[in-house]
C-alpha cells in the first residue's frame, strides 16, 4: 500500500494504486446475508426483486448506511443475437427475454452492487452502466464505438 493514500481515500482507488492484489476473494461474500448486508441490500430491493434505475438515479441511503459509490460503464456490443440484452437482463435482475428482439439503436440498463471489502469497514457500492449496442446501430452509425466506448469501465465485444 501507497503510503501517501490516506484512511479517507475510498478503497477501490487505494486497490487501483497499490499493486498487484493479494490473492483471494477481495471481498465478503457472504456478507449480503449479514444483518449489516441487509440493510444495505434493501435499499437496492423492491419486494425482495431488484429496483430498476435510470441513468440519473441512484438507491438513496440513509446516513447511518455510509458508502463509497464506483460508477462504471459498461459498453456491450457484438453480433445480433449472441446474448447481450439477456446477459445484462440477468445481470441487473430484469425479466431475462425467451425470444430474440433485436435492441434497436443503444438502451441503458443500470444495476447497483453493494459490496464490504476484505480490508475495509466502509461498504462500496457498485453501479454498472450497461449500454447495449447491437450490431446493426454499429454499422449505422461510426460514431457510436468511439463515443459510447469513451469513459467506459469496460468495453464487452
Ligand atoms: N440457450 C441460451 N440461450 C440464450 C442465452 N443467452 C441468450 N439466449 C437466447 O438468445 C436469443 C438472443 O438473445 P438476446 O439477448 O436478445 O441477443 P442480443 O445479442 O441482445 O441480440 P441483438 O439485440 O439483436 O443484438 C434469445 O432468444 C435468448 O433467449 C444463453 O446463455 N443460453
Ligand atoms: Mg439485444
Amino acid at each position: 500500500m501507497t503510503s501517501h493514500l490516506s484512511g479517507t481515500t475510498p478503497f477501490y482507488v487505494r486497490l487501483a494504486m497499490s499493486g498487484v492484489p493479494k490473492s483471494g476473494s477481495l471481498i465478503i461474500p457472504e456478507w449480503l446475508q449479514s444483518p449489516e448486508g441487509r440493510d444495505y441490500a434493501s435499499c437496492i430491493l423492491r419486494k425482495k426483486k431488484r429496483r430498476t434505475f435510470g441513468l440519473i438515479e441512484r438507491p438513496v441511503l440513509p446516513p447511518q448506511l455510509p458508502a463509497d459509490v464506483a460508477s462504471y460503464k459498461i459498453f456491450v456490443s457484438g453480433k445480433s443475437g449472441v446474448g447481450k440484452t439477456s446477459l445484462i437482463a440477468k445481470l441487473c435482475g430484469l425479466e431475462v427475454p425467451t425470444v430474440h428482439h433485436e435492441t434497436t439503436g443503444i438502451q441503458t440498463s443500470s444495476t447497483y452492487w453493494p459490496v464490504r471489502p476484505r480490508d475495509s469497514e466502509r461498504p462500496i457500492i457498485f453501479a454498472f452502466h450497461f449500454w447495449d449496442c447491437g450490431e446493426s446501430a454499429l454499422k449505422k452509425f461510426d460514431h457510436i464505438l468511439p463515443v459510447g466506448g469513451s469513459a467506459a469501465g469496460m468495453v464487452l465485444l
